[in-house]
């Protein structure tokens, strides 16, 4: 173990808040609600999951422990990205079990769904919990990205559960993991292996929530990482008045990250790809809406300013997104010779087998971004979007595009650039005091699934714009939130990925307050998190979960 700082040292002792339904332990009273039926696609996804589909909504109230409870072993896996709060929600679930049966035994799969298909698992006791409790990182147990899909892994996972006595699996993950786990509940119900499956929504991307599942852990805090960031270059900005910063935010596909920075710092401009598909602008449209904006603030004399630029926007370009899906199936096609070729090889390679359109819309782009996007894909096949650098393909456009207004006498100011990406300082931070909190409610809520004898549920914990203890909490089906996607060519049952919805709340709000602030510097700086202090600076909820609750 590390040495542990001055804050990590008093922030140990955070006593997270729980639901009023956990106030008395994970022991908790159960109400059903009616029969549930996913939200698309009902007869497939009934087919597909014939022994958990249409499972009903569960809502707890405080119980009372008074049941004989033969001690059990669960496991836990942590899947996908880091996101601020994980280690809380294993902390919450080794106190929610232990208040079941001190009996009760953690095991952590180690370095994601691979240490359960390898068998590779540490106990985690009170010690070990105690080390992590409101820290940042995933590194108790660590992560991966291996997608548990194949029968062969299924029946692996069995077996490992079973040599352990684990008789039921937390898994924390994203859309995708918590897809994959209720297919693990569907097989260990069809096998009658008696392993429970239960998943808790995490993701800074902020794009694995709904109606029931107020939000995935980890955006509150990696969103106020940023903004602070952003803040302070607002400020920055504005003192030496000489550059226009172009900053992109991670997020592979949804603008929820870039939206809710915006909406905490008021930027000069900021892109939402979901605007950007909805409206299919090109790329030349977008840096011609940038222009505008710098031209009329250094027609002003004001020649500085911020930009937002989403990770996943290049994907949402429907000419780009013509040029990466031609891409894919032609270094698939031709991945032998490709192979020998350098980074400009073979992105020239590339330009000579493209369709007429999409080779002019490819030869147009700057050389840099013609060779990230002929890099190598991720695993499963998709552009790694957190390595095209957007931001600056940006602003040398905007730049070239300035350069011929001022041609044309429309742009007299001055432009230069400074260029950022904002990801990975924001995932593994020290939860927000909301993180913390809802990180161990998720967490202490599985238990209580589990001791309910629940699986293929996701845990959730609503009403988190409120008091701690008129939070709800309970459990939603998985099958609830999935429809049939197709992916690779393949029909296949997911659960639906919440994109930014132009006509919610947030984005309504934002598209009403832009225009002020690409002209004005209108700028607000958030500052740093703060853990201790008066609760309106501390115990603050996003601006995306406020509009959208109000
Ligand atoms: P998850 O969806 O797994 O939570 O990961 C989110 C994310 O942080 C994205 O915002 C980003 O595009 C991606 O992970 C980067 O992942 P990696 O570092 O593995 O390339």
């Amino acid at each position: 173990m590390s040495p542990i700082s001055a804050l990590q040292r008093a922030r140990a002792a955070y006593a997270p808040k729980l639901p009023g339904a956990l106030k008395n332990g994970a022991a908790v009273a159960v109400a059903e609600g009616a029969a549930t039926k996913s939200v698309a696609d009902c007869d497939k996804i009934a087919a597909l999951f014939p022994k958990t589909y249409g499972s009903p909504v569960l809502t707890f109230s405080p119980g009372e422990n008074t049941a004989e409870r033969s001690a059990i072993n669960v496991g836990v896996i942590l899947s996908g990205g880091q996101a601020p709060g994980g280690h809380n929600v294993i902390a919450g679930l080794f106190d929610g079990l232990k208040s079941l049966n001190p009996g009760n035994r953690l095991f952590g799969f180690l370095k994601g769904p691979d240490g359960l298909v390898r068998d590779e698992a540490v106990e985690l006791t009170a010690d070990s919990v105690d080390a992590y409790r409101n820290t940042g990182g995933f590194d108790m147990i660590g992560s991966g990205r291996t997608k548990l899909e194949t029968p062969e892994q299924f029946a692996l996972a069995e077996k490992h559960c079973k040599s352990r006595g684990i008789s039921a699996l937390v898994i924390i993950g994203g859309d995708d993991s918590n897809t994959n786990a209720c297919v693990l509940a569907e097989y260990f119900k069809a096998h009658d292996s008696g392993i429970q499956v239960i998943g808790c929504p995490k993701t800074i991307d902020g794009d694995l929530k709904n109606e029931w599942i107020e939000a995935s852990f980890g955006f509150d805090t990696a969103c106020r990482v940023y903004s602070e960031l952003i803040g302070n270059l607002c400020r920055d900005a504005n003192s030496a008045k000489k550059y226009w910063h172009f900053v992109k935010l991670m997020g592979r596909s949804a603008s929820h990250i870039a939206l809710e920075c915006a909406l905490q710092t008021h930027p000069n401009a900021a892109i939402v790809s979901e605007e950007v598909a909805a409206e299919k602008q090109t790329l030349g449209e977008i840096v011609g809406k940038i222009a505008s904006i710098v031209a009329a603030r250094g027609n002003a004399g004001l020649n500085f300013g911020i930009v937002l630029v989403p990770e996943g926007l290049v994907e949402f370009i429907p000419d780009i997104k013509n040029v990466i899906a031609e891409l894919n199936d032609l270094l698939a096609a031709n991945a032998a010779e490709i192979e020998k070729l350098d980074a400009l090889g073979k992105a020239d390679f590339a330009a000579g087998k493209l369709s007429a359109a999409s080779g002019a819309t490819f030869k147009a782009l700057p050389e840099g971004i013609r060779k990230q996007l002929c890099n190598d894909r991720d695993p499963h096949g998709n552009v790694q979007v957190s390595l095209i650098e957007t931001e600056k393909m940006l602003a040398e456009m905007v730049g070239n595009r300035l350069k011929e207004m001022k041609a044309e006498n429309a742009y007299k100011g001055k432009f230069a650039t400074q260029t950022h990406f904002f990801g990975y300082e924001g995932r593994c931070a020290a939860p927000s005091n909301y993180d913390a909190d809802y990180c161990y409610a998720l967490g202490y809520n599985a238990a209580a699934l589990i001791g309910a004898g629940r699986t293929g549920y996701m845990s959730s914990v609503r009403n988190t714009t409120k008091d701690a203890a008129e939070w709800i909490a309970g459990g939603i089906p998985i099958t609830m939130m999935m429809n049939v996607e197709r992916r690779h060519g393949v029909d296949k049952p997911v659960i639906r990925k919440a994109l930014v919805e132009l006509s919610g709340a947030p984005f309504r709000y934002f598209a009403s307050v832009r225009d002020k602030w690409a002209i004005e510097t209108d700028y607000v700086y958030p500052g740093p998190i703060q853990y201790f202090g008066p609760s309106e600076v501390c115990d603050q909820i996003t601006k995306t979960l406020e509009l959208e609750k109000k």
